[in-house]
């Protein structure tokens, strides 16, 4: 036995407590030890029944995702099913936190299954591009059926308890001490001459349409291949013997394991945990938080305002003047009761955070007593130094002075305090409430104990929070820019914005950049591109019909025109052909003779310019680590999970040949094209992103 797996004995009860902090992953440790507890359970004279148990937070986690990609060692997961559900005696899971993947996986090994009222179970191995691997595609459809497994399984969402029991996975919820509450019901299954209870002996499940769940399932993953495999390893449970079964599941189990997607997805559940564990940040407290200010009630402001009373602050909203204070008190109202319908939030929290936790005022000195502020108003230095100016005075020592900005320069507004140290930038994505990301901008004087307090407001509001330094855009929106440049090159150069829009959702994305720009208002845009006009390098190439596009006052959904036309009320729209017509007249003028652009060939560009300019953001220091540009792009700008983000796509193409293509197409637009130093570096280093990520983990 390893020391990883506790044995006591109740009785006619044994007991194996699973002791592997934090979450109890099945590692090599724990599978050795789970099957020598089973040996040791039977070899017990008088032992009837085994209960299992986890110790700490959690049932058990999973199989233990660090020891993937190294050669599995034996038992495998599978094996140590098998020998639990093969016992001549009973065996009972007694589950509590989570049991999830491998842990639920071994409760359906047990005979009996019995939960906290909190627990939840759930199969997230989807979310890693792989499918259950030790039964669970085999056991759950015998267990529930088919129906209900398939939608476990392909979305790999967790249920509480109680779902959980009228679905059929637990036999009993109970309160109590997980063990006491297991060694009770295994009493009362010995007292009662309960029988075992294998699942791999329950009746095969009845089949379904297979081809038809298979493309839907494809469908909805958008690309992702594990769902719709998962639906064809529990096709197999429906029609081969338990034996086979397992045997197909773990084939596909074994290929999804070899795939891109699964290095993809492994990367983002790491560094989703990686990204705010920063060196600088080690020891450094956070200053306390209760009570925030918003200057601005505008759709960010009434977000941001939202987050912050749904996290349970304190929020004070300024506004100029006392209609506008209504509309900010309105959208605020408005978002909530969202949260509340959906049940998220009580009506009581809901009246809470409305009547008492919100003050929306005309008058700065409502922010004498908050501890941090942002600042979401207009995007214009003037008007933002004019705000700094007003909180300086009003704010008191300590207080936090943040800016929404999304590009300018967070040092000069900083400079423009009598306290640049208690400056920082906190860029947040529109709708603030729902997106996950967190831009936290380190302006230069920035104290660290307020970058700090930027991460624990970012825990709080539930974000993924992002270290950033000052430069036009900061990561995302500067990466975002040279993208979406390159796209506009494709379309001068023969591509339409149609067709780029759809090889890019065909790539993963939730939507291309033309429909993007729809959606968020062309005018943005635009006035960007006014605004960059005096300082642009004279190789730049611009286009000038989406101008034109805003010129005749097509802003994109908001006036139901722009690349697309949406019909009254329609989020879809259709290509509008005046655009087509916009282009064609300006490769004219610009005596361009349009060329024909396959899919690949958009994508390769399109994800060239990402990665190139990345490299840039990384080699800069504005981004610490590729890892914190993989999550910015993953929760704000809708880049498909499976691929981990465009510097681990990069790793995945290999960074060479990425190098090679990016100095072929230099040879059309040297200025556009130059080649990122740090690629460079990496490609004649024989490196790739991820070896920066792991030296900045050392
Ligand atoms: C599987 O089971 C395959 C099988 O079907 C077949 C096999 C043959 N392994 O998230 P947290 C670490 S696939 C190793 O911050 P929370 C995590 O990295 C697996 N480590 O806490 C972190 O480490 P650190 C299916 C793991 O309370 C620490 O634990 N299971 C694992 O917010 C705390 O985690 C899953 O996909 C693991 N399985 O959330 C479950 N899980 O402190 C994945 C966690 O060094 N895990 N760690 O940064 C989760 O969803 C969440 O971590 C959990 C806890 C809900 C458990």
């Amino acid at each position: 036995m390893t020391d990883k797996i506790g044995y006591t004995r109740k009785g006619d009860v044994a007991v194996l407590r699973i002791k592997n902090p934090p979450v109890n992953a099945l590692s090599h440790a724990v599978r050795e030890g789970l099957v020598a507890g089973m040996a040791q359970a039977e070899a017990d004279d008088g032992v009837k029944a085994v209960v299992i148990v986890g110790e700490g937070r959690a049932f058990i986690a999973g199989a233990d995702i660090t020891e993937f990609g190294k050669t599995p060692l034996e038992p495998f997961l599978p094996d140590v099913c098998k020998r639990i559900e093969d016992s001549p005696l009973i065996v009972v899971a007694s589950m509590h936190g989570v049991s999830l993947g491998g842990g639920l996986e071994i409760a359906l090994s047990a005979h009996y299954r019995v939960a906290q009222p909190s627990a939840k179970v759930g199969l997230p191995e989807v979310h890693l591009g792989l499918i259950p691997g030790a039964g669970a595609t085999q056991r759950l459809p015998r267990l529930i059926g088919v129906d209900p497994s398939l939608d476990l399984i392909t979305s790999g969402r967790q249920v509480k308890a109680a779902e959980a029991e009228s679905l059929g996975i637990v036999d009993q919820v109970t309160e109590g001490d997980p063990e006491d509450v297991g060694v009770a019901y295994a009493e009362n299954l010995i007292a009662t001459n309960a029988p075992r209870r294998p699942v791999s002996e329950m009746a095969a499940p009845a089949p379904i349409d297979w081809d038809a769940a298979y493309d839907g399932t494809l469908k909805k993953g958008r690309g992702q291949i594990s769902p719709a495999q998962a639906v064809r390893a529990v096709q197999a449970a429906a029609e081969l013997p338990f034996d086979e079964g397992m045997l197909a599941e773990r084939k596909i189990f074994m290929e999804l394991m070899e795939t891109d997607q699964r290095q993809g997805m492994i990367h983002a559940f790491f560094s989703e945990r990686a990204v705010g564990n920063l060196p600088e940040l080690k020891g450094v407290e956070p200053r306390a938080l209760q009570s925030i200010g918003i200057i601005g009630g505008g759709t960010m402001g009434a977000g941001i305002a939202t987050a912050a009373l749904l996290a349970g602050f304190n929020v004070v909203l300024i506004e100029m003047k006392e209609d506008a204070a209504e509309a900010a008190r309105g959208r605020i109202a408005g978002n909530l009761s969202g949260a509340l319908k959906r049940g998220k939030i009580t009506q009581m929290k809901y009246d809470a955070m409305t009547n008492t936790a919100l003050e929306v005022s005309i008058n700065y000195d409502s922010l004498a007593s908050v501890d941090l502020v942002i600042e979401a108003v207009f995007e214009d230095m003037g008007v933002k130094k004019e705000v700094f100016g007003k909180l300086d005075a009003v704010c008191k020592p300590g207080a936090i002075l943040a800016s929404n900005t999304s590009y300018l320069d967070v040092d000069e507004i900083a400079a423009s305090t009598s306290r640049p140290a208690d400056v920082i930038g906190l860029h947040f994505f529109s709708p603030a409430h729902i997106m996950k990301l967190l831009e936290v901008v380190v302006a230069e004087k920035t104290a660290p104990d307020v970058v700090a307090t930027g991460f624990a407001l970012g825990k709080a509001l539930n974000k993924i929070s992002v270290r950033a330094g000052v430069c036009d855009g900061f990561i995302g929106n500067r990466i975002l820019a040279t993208y979406r440049t390159a796209a506009d090159h494709m379309v001068l150069d023969g591509a339409s914005p149609f067709q780029i829009d759809k090889a890019l959702v065909d790539f993963g994305f939730a939507m291309g950049p033309f429909a993007v720009g729809d959606l968020a208002g062309l005018d943005i845009g635009w006035a960007t591109r006014k605004r960059k006009a005096a300082t642009r390098h004279p190789a730049e190439r611009v286009p000038t019909y989406p101008d034109k596009i805003c010129e005749a006052g097509n802003f994109g959904q908001k006036t139901g025109k722009g690349y697309y036309i949406y019909e009254a009320g329609s989020r879809g729209g259709v290509p509008n052909p005046e655009v087509s017509e916009l282009i064609a007249a300006e490769r004219a003028e610009r005596d361009i003779t349009p060329r024909d652009f396959t899919d690949a060939e958009i994508v390769r560009r399109y994800m060239a310019a990402m990665v190139n300019e990345a490299a840039k953001v990384v080699g800069e220091g504005i981004a610490k680590r590729p890892l914190d540009v993989d999550m910015v792009l993953l929760f704000g700008y809708g880049f498909p999970r499976y691929w981990g983000g465009p510097m681990k796509w990069a790793d995945l193409q290999g960074l060479p040949a990425l190098l090679a293509d990016i100095e072929s197409y230099a040879k059309e637009d040297a200025w556009f094209w130059e080649p990122a130093p740090l690629l460079k570096q990496l490609v004649a280093e024989g490196r790739n992103f991820d070896d920066l990520n792991k030296q900045a983990a050392k």
